[in-house]
């Protein structure tokens, strides 16, 4: 079995940064669902910090383009520090999410820790969505639709500058995979600011295997790699139990394919888990297929490669 690294689950119970509520419950659905014993029995060793406290979800309507601002920004200022005292640990952290928002505070720590460690940054984004929104081109004004943004420097100082910072990522590190929803004001945005996006044509044309190679193309003993996996990236039809499905996802093998050259990589070292939402969930059966395809990224081939 491949040596890993010591992990630390990281519980983010927030629903702060979308449009519906239930996602706070996602920690919790993840650990009934076996996270820690799926890793465990990986030969992982597992440290379970509970979950993060953090301000409750008001359910107020946008302010100036952003619902519930304040509370975001104390839920990723959480994170944050608890993300890069697990890092400076020697731990990689997963967060359990949670709305993706969160990616926010989680990203922006990694990114601090790898500055100063001299490691190159690179984040692979599973996801459905591009959350490349701002306050001026929202159509909802939920926040979970712009961490990528923030993170790139375009939003409030409050998000942009979480670390002292800004930006905190450049958008030529950011890889994205599975998107098939961007809104029109978005598209341009990540047009101009270069990111790298395999859409679902891109797949449907090149297939799974080119697409995770394209992504990954470049990276060395020195990189850094963080997941982002909203749980939207998949299929609805095997994942019901997100707020914001959008249909024609990733299916169950391109899903497993891109875990196992994520492991085979070898330079994953911190993973966000993000969007479960039990309360739509069919059974917890969305928690357990991320729960599977977590281990596969923690090198647990389907095949007959172990
Ligand atoms: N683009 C839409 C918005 O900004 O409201 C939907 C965003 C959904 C974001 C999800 C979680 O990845
Ligand atoms: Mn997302
Ligand atoms: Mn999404
Ligand atoms: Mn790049």
């Amino acid at each position: 079995m491949a040596h890993h690294p010591a992990v630390t689950l990281i519980g983010v119970p927030t629903d702060i940064g979308a449009g519906h509520r239930g996602a706070r419950l996602g920690p919790e659905a993840l650990r009934v669902a076996g996270l820690p014993e799926a890793l465990e029995a990986r030969g992982v060793d597992v440290r379970d910090l509970g979950n993060l406290d953090g301000p409750r979800n008001p359910w107020t309507a946008p302010v100036q383009g952003y619902r519930h601002l304040d509370e975001v920004v104390a839920w990723n200022h959480a994170l944050m520090e608890a993300s890069y005292a697990e890092l400076q640990a020697g731990r990689m952290p997963i967060m359990l999410g949670g709305d993706h928002c969160l990616g926010i505070g989680s990203i922006t720590a990694v990114a601090r820790w790898c500055r100063e460690q001299g490691k190159d940054l690179r984040v692979l984004w599973l996801d459905a969505h591009s959350d490349f929104n701002t306050s001026d081109v929202t159509p909802s004004g939920n926040i979970h639709g712009m961490p990528v943004a923030c993170l790139c420097g375009l939003g409030p100082d409050a998000l942009t500058k979480l670390g002292g910072t800004s930006p905190a990522i450049k958008p030529s590190q950011m890889h994205q995979i599975g998107i098939r929803s961007v809104d029109p004001e978005e598209k341009r945005l990540i047009k101009t600011h270069k990111v790298d996006v395999y859409d679902m044509r891109y797949i449907d044309e090149n297939g799974m295997k080119r697409t995770v190679e394209a992504a990954l193309a470049g990276i060395d003993e020195n990189t850094h790699l963080h997941v982002s996996f909203d749980v939207d990236f998949l299929d609805p039809s095997i994942a019901p139990g997100v707020g914001t499905t959008v249909p024609g996802g990733v299916n169950y093998r391109e899903a497993q394919l891109v875990m196992e050259m994520i492991a085979d990589s070898g330079r994953m070292g911190s993973l966000d888990i993000v969007e479960l939402n039990p309360l739509l969930d069919n059974h917890n059966s969305t928690a357990e297929l991320a729960v599977d395809l977590v281990e596969s990224l923690f090198g647990k081939s389907t095949l007959m490669r172990d």
